[in-house]
């Protein structure tokens, strides 16, 4: 009878390390990341024009710790400078800013950044955002640290990341400013 219980528990433990081993693979297409108590959901951008110097990268932040945290930097592959931007209207005219201090994610709350509001900025692009090619990046928060991430890829122009995530805010985002759309909406990043 021992005999038959130590063959059950080798069985046991092989099932657990194949289970561990078969993560990785399972994981290597997934549209969420999580570092510490903070979770990042479909990130995404869109393919930009040939011209192009600027894109824009959206995803829902959650903090599931009980402390906020902030986003206060990040990385692309494809560009050397990547700032967190707000976007508001003033006077009728959308205006976009650096978010000083980085981004505060509340504990227990989601932080959208989606067109039209809170993004990132992929500044001074090296190279466009192509159809199919997933921008790789890095996000970094003040207390949960540096996550690698990979940025899904919409059509130029898209309102929402691809695969039909039903985010669909009726934000009036046709106010004739350039941002969604257009290769440089005059900031004047070197
Ligand atoms: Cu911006």
């Amino acid at each position: 009878m021992t005999l038959v219980t130590i063959r059950k528990a080798a069985l046991a433990a092989f099932g657990f390390s194949c289970a561990i081993a078969l993560v990785p693979a399972a994981t290597a297409q997934a549209e969420s990341f999580a570092i510490g108590d903070i979770t990042i959901e479909t990130p995404w951008t869109r393919v930009t024009p040939g011209s192009a110097r600027v894109a824009g990268g959206y995803m829902v932040i959650t903090n599931n710790g009980a402390e906020p945290d902030r986003l206060i930097g990040g990385s692309v592959e494809i560009a050397p400078r990547f700032e967190v931007h707000s976007m508001e209207m003033v006077d009728g005219v959308a205006r976009m800013a650096e978010v000083e201090g980085g981004l505060e994610i509340p504990p227990g709350e989601s932080v959208t950044l989606e067109p039209g509001s809170y993004h990132a900025m992929f500044m001074n692009l090296e190279s466009p955002v192509v159809a199919d090619e997933p921008v790789s990046g890095t996000l970094v928060f003040e207390r949960a640290g540096e996550i690698a991430i990979t940025y899904a890829v919409a059509p130029m122009g898209s309102p929402r990341a691809p695969g039909g995530h039903a985010h669909d805010h009726d934000h009036d985002h046709d106010h004739g400013h350039d941002h969604d759309q257009n290769d440089d909406h005059g900031h004047s990043h070197d």
